[in-house]
């Protein structure tokens, strides 16, 4: 153990079998490997964006056993916005400073390409300054599939329509056991990375997520994270990585055991010890809540997201975000645990030290 703390700390780069050692630390000595990383890369800076999320349509052609969004059996109320309805938000999500939008939608074989793309230039032409973070990989593999054209063809197209970059879902677990047990039928793991790369060298940047907590090992999660640290080693696209934690609620997939705190704080800190190659880790407020997410701060992480305004992706499945975070709760929340609150734009450039 004393090698590899010694590794960790000259910032040396672990195999998967040392990576998976790193569990057997305690959390006081993975908590100070990983806040030294942190501190070195942001000192006491906690970021966060004011954002809206939307969702447009809950219509899906797969069948994600851990997904409670997307309307089945469990939740017999589909729905799909019209481009009127998503303006309407946006124009009132925009009086209240949003400087962002993420739009991620099920995967809907009802509506045509255009319904999914048009929405971007008309968001663009009315809020040139907003900027749109839209359609995760898994999407683009539908599109890409459903419509006939090539991945690139769909991320050109995006571009064109105004994205300005894509977030990181869909990845799950990248393990192709687990991941044909939990979300067959997706996007493989190998096509996950192979689209976030063709957007990176577009010169476009992404962000990665890895959906743990479930019927996952602790090698699955290191295998995923060694997988993104290598694409990151080519493109360095990727802006954040994303620990989702799984929510139990309204859904197919049956967990025995669920991750204990301490589990979840170790893995946000390997994280931030394997993943050195990428500048943020995000502890999501919305699936950790926020009092983990706050502790994440000691464990390695930097990033709460946003205050999102409406989710509901995790919060069918039991997480309280259904109406987001208010911005003064968010901050407060960062301040009084002895962090420094920085609202940054989407790329990561502060807009405002609170
Ligand atoms: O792709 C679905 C996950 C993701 C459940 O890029 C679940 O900045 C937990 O990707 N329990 C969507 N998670 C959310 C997402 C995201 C969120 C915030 C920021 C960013 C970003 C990306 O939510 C899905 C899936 O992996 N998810 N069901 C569930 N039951």
């Amino acid at each position: 153990m004393k090698n590899l703390i010694t590794k960790v700390e000259k910032g040396e780069k672990l195999s998967i079998e040392e990576a998976v050692l790193l569990y057997d630390l305690d959390i006081y000595t993975l908590g100070k490997l990983a806040g030294t990383i942190r501190e070195n890369l942001h000192g006491r800076k906690s970021y966060f964006n004011i954002n809206r999320h939307i969702n447009p349509t809950n219509i899906c052609k797969d069948i994600c056993k851990f997904c409670a969004y997307s309307a089945n059996r469990k939740n017999p109320n589909p729905y799909t916005m019209s481009h009127d309805e998503i303006m309407n938000i946006v124009r009132t999500s925009s009086k209240n400073g949003i400087s962002e939008v993420h739009i991620v939608s099920a995967h809907n074989n009802q509506v045509d390409l255009d319904w999914y793309l048009d929405i971007f230039k008309r968001i663009k032409n009315e809020f040139p300054n907003i900027h749109i973070k839209a359609l995760t990989a898994a999407e683009v593999h539908f599109l890409a599939t459903e419509h006939k054209y090539s991945y690139q063809d769909i991320l050109n197209m995006m571009i064109e329509n105004g994205v300005d970059s894509m977030p990181g879902g869909g990845a799950e677990i990248f393990d192709e056991v687990v991941r044909d047990y939990i979300c067959k039928g997706k996007v493989s793991s190998s096509d996950w990375l192979k689209i976030h790369k063709l957007w990176h060298n577009l010169g476009k940047k992404s962000n990665a997520t890895m959906l743990f907590g479930h019927v996952e090992t602790r090698k699955n999660r290191i295998d995923h994270m060694i997988r993104l640290r290598d694409l990151q080693d080519e493109t360095g696209g990727f802006n954040a990585f994303i620990p989702l934690l799984y929510q139990s609620e309204n859904n197919y997939l049956k967990v025995q055991e669920f991750a204990t705190g301490i589990e979840i704080l170790k893995t946000i800190a390997i994280s931030r010890i394997v993943l050195q190659n990428i500048k943020n880790i995000k502890a999501y407020w919305v699936t950790s809540t926020t009092n983990l997410a706050i502790l994440s701060q000691e464990f390695g992480a930097n990033d709460l997201d946003g205050t999102i305004e409406r989710e509901t992706i995790n919060s069918s499945a039991g997480a309280d975000s259904k109406n987001g975070i208010e911005l003064k709760k968010l901050v407060e929340l960062i301040r009084d645990s002895e962090f420094i609150p920085v609202e940054r734009d989407s790329l990561y450039n502060e807009l405002k030290v609170y």
